[in-house]
């Protein structure tokens, strides 16, 4: 890729949007188009197909997105579906009919069945029925990637698309009420750690299993992709490995320094038992993930206490 191409990354100022920044910074690309919700109004269509009309980009990421943990995804399923689906659509067709050839799309894991056999090969989606609490979120990423791979069939472009485990890192949402569980966890180890309390609440049973990866690596192997002009298709991304949810619970304690005990609280939903990806694909064109679960948990504490524990109080 074109150190001068103009990259326009839509939804900077969000977890990955902002990693994508950090890591294209690095790289030496200078011509990074950026624009605020105030500025460009991704559910407008008609607003975004003037912004490529008039701006000359050449390269697209898109980052943006309606996200949220397991209970916001319960709890807001038309937002979920509508606003992912129409940004998508505005976002992909305005870019192919501004001439756009390279676009690289972001999903999720939670594309693929919730009982696909584990790790999740890019092959299994579509080949059984989702998990219910984030149907509708996945649903409208199985449509990006779809559309990605219509154009591409249909226009010869070449828009990747790329499937993120649950991820995590600077700049991520400690809302106890929209957040995943990451933060969450990490957010009310510290405030037990500090209010003295003796127990750490945990939603669900303890059982269910996650895959984390640092937003930093995701970054990394989109900006991978992008730079081998690997053109179409769909890729997991991941770190190989996956904790139970009471594992992380310790790991966040571990980091944060609060040793009481951990309370579950099994009225809330454990969601998709299992979410390991396989990564051979990726890995099969020389990216894997550099950042270790218990390292990206120290940085993103640190993160936390310098940018959001004030926050995070006032929400409280
Ligand atoms: O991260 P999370 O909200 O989302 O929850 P999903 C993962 C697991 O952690 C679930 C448990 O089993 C939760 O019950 N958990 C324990 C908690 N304590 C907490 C807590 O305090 N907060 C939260 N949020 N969870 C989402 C999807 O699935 O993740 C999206 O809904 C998306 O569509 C995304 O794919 C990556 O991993 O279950």
């Amino acid at each position: 890729m074109d150190k001068n191409a103009r990259i326009f990354v839509a939804g900077h100022r969000g977890m990955v949007g902002s990693a994508l920044l950090r890591n294209l910074a690095s790289r030496g690309y200078g011509n990074v188009v950026t624009r605020s919700r105030a500025d460009l109004d991704l559910t407008d269509q008609a607003a975004v197909e003037r912004f490529f009309r008039d701006e000359a980009i050449d390269v697209v990421i898109l980052a943006a997105a309606k996200v949220g943990g397991i209970l916001a995804n319960e709890t807001y399923p038309a937002d979920f579906l509508y606003l992912n689906l129409i940004i998508e659509a505005n976002v992909i067709h305005s870019a192919f009919r501004a001439g756009i050839q390279r676009l690289g799309f972001l999903g999720s894991s939670c594309i693929y069945p919730r009982e696909a056999p584990q790790p999740i090969k890019e092959d299994y989606l579509l080949s059984g029925p989702l998990e219910s609490t984030n149907e509708p979120y996945a649903i409208a990423k199985i449509a990006g990637i779809k559309l990605c791979e219509a154009f591409n069939r249909q226009f010869g472009t070449q828009y990747v698309s790329l499937m993120p485990t649950n991820l995590y890192g600077p700049n991520d949402n400690y809302d106890l009420k929209t957040s995943h569980v990451l933060p969450a966890l990490l957010r009310k180890a510290h405030e037990a750690k500090v209010s003295g309390a003796s127990k750490l609440a945990v939603w669900g049973t303890g059982r269910a299993r996650r895959e984390f990866l640092h937003v930093d690596d995701m970054a990394d192997a989109v900006i991978f992709m992008l730079e081998r002009g690997i053109g179409e298709g769909w890729y997991n991304v991941g770190c190989g490995a996956d904790v139970t949810i009471e594992e992380l619970a310790r790991a966040a304690m571990h980091v944060v320094g609060f040793d009481g005990d951990i309370e579950f609280d099994v009225s809330k939903p454990d969601g998709t038992p299992q979410k390991l990806l396989d990564v051979s694909k990726l890995a099969e064109l020389g990216w894997s993930a550099k950042i270790g679960l218990q390292e990206g948990l120290a940085a993103t504490y640190d993160d936390f206490l310098q940018h959001h524990e004030t926050q995070a109080l006032k929400w409280a």
